[in-house]
């Protein structure tokens, strides 16, 4: 399939790169290599991202040419890195365009003309890699700060469940090539905002535990309150999947809608995207997410019951702490 990605690309000119709404760091780390690959191959090629580039993101090289946009401008060919569909995006336009999809997702899904969906992969940064090595584009050290910072993000700083010798692998070709680990962790890890830390003492004043489960929420009021914005929750889930005897952390932040967004959390004993697929989500087995109706009691009963009924070990866990 990557050969067809390439055949494909090299037939076209002018490109754009997308992801989804609140873009991770493997959306945007990858969309900005793929797009520069792209203009190392002699094509012309920009990154439009419905939300933009998160805060901790915008020192990545070429975060700074990335366009925030609700449509696709002129376009021979629009890449989709990390989308089930073409909503994923919240772009306009994308119907009328040759759409190129590359994701790793299990729930990936073949919506575009070309799908290459490689779920034995990290992050999608290991397919554009890929994808780099084949058309013979040098990595060079921007292209692999921003591929080793996807990486290193999507991989939970290589802490994460599959996280394998490949994928270090991966990691030291980008060092190789010049990423800093410590400079990429810096601008994430140690980068944050204050709203962000305020948010993260007001969801940890609302821990809930049940034997493996926990779970914490934030309110619009709270996000008004600190200033908060969207990508300022980001990560605030891994706080309550970080005590011991925990399975399953969940995140519940309400939308201005009164709806909520659902984030899951597993060390790897609960596929939590099965939970989160349930209610119209998607993700992995580790990471989940997914949108849910109000009240936040009514929502937080329908997702702990749904995990209540997960596999037969957890179950056991839940019965005997
Ligand atoms: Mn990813």
């Amino acid at each position: 399939m990557l050969e067809r990605v390439l055949r494909e690309i090299r037939a076209r000119r002018r490109f754009i790169v997308t992801s989804h709404v609140r873009p991770d760091g493997d959306g945007i780390g990858s969309a900005l290599a793929c797009s520069q690959i792209l203009r190392m191959m002699g094509k012309d090629a920009e990154v439009v991202i419905h939300d933009g580039v998160p805060r901790i993101y915008q020192n990545l090289p070429f975060a700074d040419r990335v366009i925030q946009a609700d449509a696709v401008p002129p376009n021979d060919a629009v890449i989709l890195l990390e989308c089930d569909s073409t909503g994923r995006t919240l772009l306009d336009g994308l119907e009328k365009c040759f759409l190129i999809n590359i994701d790793h997702h299990a729930s990936g899904r073949n919506f575009a003309d070309i799908n290459w969906i490689d779920s034995s992969v990290m992050a999608t940064a290991e397919l554009i890699f890929r994808l780099a090595r084949l058309a013979c584009v040098p990595v060079d050290r921007d292209i692999a700060t921003c591929l080793y910072t996807a990486l290193m993000t999507d991989t939970g700083s290589f802490m994460f469940e599959g996280t394998n010798e490949h994928t270090f692998t991966v990691a030291r070709e980008l060092v190789l090539a010049g990423a800093d680990p410590a400079l990429c962790a810096r601008h994430i890890y140690f980068g944050h905002s204050t709203a962000k830390v305020r948010l993260l003492g007001a969801a940890l004043s609302n821990l809930h535990r049940e034997g493996p489960l926990a779970w914490i929420w934030i309110t619009q009021d709270q996000m008004q309150r600190f200033g908060a914005r969207e990508e300022d929750c980001e990560g605030l889930v891994n706080y309550a999947l970080s005590m011991a005897d925990v399975q399953v952390a969940i995140f519940f932040r309400e939308l201005p809608d009164r709806r909520y967004r659902v984030s899951l959390r597993s060390k790897g004993e609960v596929n939590v995207s099965a939970v989160a697929e349930h209610f119209g989500g998607g993700g992995h087995k580790c990471a989940s997410g997914c949108s849910i109706d109000g009240p936040l009691a009514v929502a937080v009963s329908r997702i702990v019951d749904r995990l209540r009924a997960e596999p037969v070990a957890f179950n056991a866990g839940l019965r005997t702490s």
